[in-house]
């Protein structure tokens, strides 16, 4: 009887042990928005297709509103390995991945149907190849539509109305230059921190999409919005290198692929996003201004001669430029 008892619980741990080693290995992803947010939810969904793609054997955790920390921070991680993927902007990249400055120049694409084209486009694929040296593998770009700048003082009827403001950027030097181009101010500074220095007055506002604007709460302290639309900065998502390695060659196609389909997922889900804040912060309260473009367009001139002096930058420009 003991004997028969002991063989059970032998079989039992087994089979368990067999268990352990078939389980799934659960990747830990970074992003700096809430949960159901469009790029944490597509993050989820390229997680759902791993899983089904992979019988089981790979599932992604979406550790959402900076809980691993900011953008800059968790870049870091993610090269070291000690976190196997991110979602985030290229403009946290800027310094460290020259190729990643050209989708971050002001009034580089015409609207987000050229920013869709080119990044699905050849220019794409070459950007996404430029963060393979720096430990990064960049599986896809996601959709974070157009910025503009909002700040708590005043309606921005035209570019002179910026003059002499304050301004929150994302760290990136082209983001610096470009606010100083237009006469204003700017304060690099993470994006957790930018609700609390528009609230206390320490910048007069920021830039940002509708979405970031609505659920970072934003909105609640600068109800000044312009749609200047200065930036359309790509949002990528990146996996360690080492843990990238780690998979055999079968997996990684299973991954691109599943990453690439969760593109469809996210702008469907980003595009009724926008919709949906925009519709939000007006009814909290919210003024929008439509200050001419062109003016905002002609100022970026430095920005462009100071960022654009490589051959191999000033040849992503002609080429994104050439895409109709
Ligand atoms: C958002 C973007 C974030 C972050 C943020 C910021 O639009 O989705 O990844 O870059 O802007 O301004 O820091």
């Amino acid at each position: 009887m003991l004997y028969f008892s002991k063989l059970a619980a032998a079989i039992a741990a087994a089979s368990l042990m067999m268990g352990v080693a078939s389980a799934q290995t659960v990747l830990r992803s970074s992003d700096t928005h809430p949960d159901g947010y469009p790029t944490v939810e597509a993050v989820k969904y390229f997680g759902e297709l791993l899983k089904d793609r992979s019988a089981g054997r790979y599932s992604i955790e979406v550790f959402h509103s900076a809980q691993l920390g900011e953008e800059k921070d968790t870049i870091e991680q993610v090269r070291s390995g000690v976190i196997n993927l991110n979602r985030v902007s290229m403009g946290p990249f800027n310094g460290l991945i020259p190729e990643t400055t050209v989708p971050s120049l002001p009034y580089i694409f015409r609207s987000v149907d050229h920013m869709r084209k080119v990044l699905d486009g050849d220019v794409g694929t070459d950007i996404l190849a430029a963060f393979e040296p720096h430990g990064l593998v960049a599986l896809a770009f996601y959709d974070g539509g157009a910025r503009s700048f909002y700040n708590s003082k005043k309606p921005i009827a035209s570019k002179e109305d910026l003059g002499g403001m304050k301004f929150r950027v994302m760290q990136s030097d082209i983001f610096v230059d470009m606010v100083n181009a237009l006469g204003a101010n700017a304060t690099p500074m993470p994006y957790g921190e930018v609700y609390s220095a528009i609230e206390t007055g320490v910048i007069d506002g920021a830039e940002n999409n509708f979405p970031s604007y609505d659920t970072a709460k934003h909105a609640e302290v600068a109800k000044y919005y312009s749609l200047d639309e200065h930036l359309m900065v790509p949002e990528v998502l990146v996996m360690s290198k080492a843990s990238w390695d780690k998979l055999s060659p079968e997996d990684q196609t299973i991954f691109r692929q599943a990453a690439k389909d969760s593109v469809v997922k996210q702008r469907e889900l980003w595009d009724a996003k926008e919709k949906e804040s925009r519709a939000k912060v007006e009814a909290a309260g919210s003024t929008i201004s439509t200050p001419e473009k062109q003016p905002f367009i002609d100022a970026m001139a430095p920005v462009y001669e100071k960022h654009v002096t490589d051959p191999k930058l000033k040849d992503l420009v002609e080429r994104i430029r050439a895409v109709q």
